[in-house]
């Protein structure tokens, strides 16, 4: 049994885990890729109640996901290319402001917003 608190939740057989510095995306997604994760992929209500928890605690910041709609513009995707199960879009998002958020964050509330891939995040991994 691993100890996960304060600094990382598991969930089912999911565990996020904060890296503990900030990242834009790209880079971000590689440091999780390089860890043996990626980035946060909350497929249900639960899923994204334990990340929120962690974002709260962590840094109480927001955080990149794992999902882009980076392929087809309004269509986010899992890195698999798969489209989501699941989302918690704040109110009037994804929104593609200034038609440059191809990324997702999640805040501490728990509810999601896109936004530029250039931003730096304190990067959550998943695994
Ligand atoms: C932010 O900074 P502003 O208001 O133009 C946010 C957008 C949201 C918007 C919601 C980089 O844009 O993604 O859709 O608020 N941009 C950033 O009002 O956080
Ligand atoms: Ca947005």
């Amino acid at each position: 049994k691993v100890e996960l608190f304060p600094n990382g939740r598991g969930v089912g057989q999911k565990v996020f885990k904060a890296a503990g510095f900030q990242k834009p995306f790209q880079e971000a997604q590689r440091v999780c890729a390089q860890a043996g994760g990626q980035l946060p992929s909350p497929r249900s209500a639960a899923e994204n109640e334990a990340l929120r928890q962690l974002v709260e605690v962590e840094k109480n910041d927001r955080v990149f996901l794992s999902m882009t709609d980076s392929k087809t513009k309004g269509k986010f995707t899992y890195p698999g290319g798969e489209p989501l199960v699941y989302s918690n879009w704040n109110a009037g998002e994804p929104n593609n402001d200034d038609g440059n958020e191809d990324c997702v964050e999640i805040f501490s509330n728990g509810l999601w917003n896109d936004i530029p891939c250039e931003e730096s995040r304190p990067v959550i991994c998943e695994f």
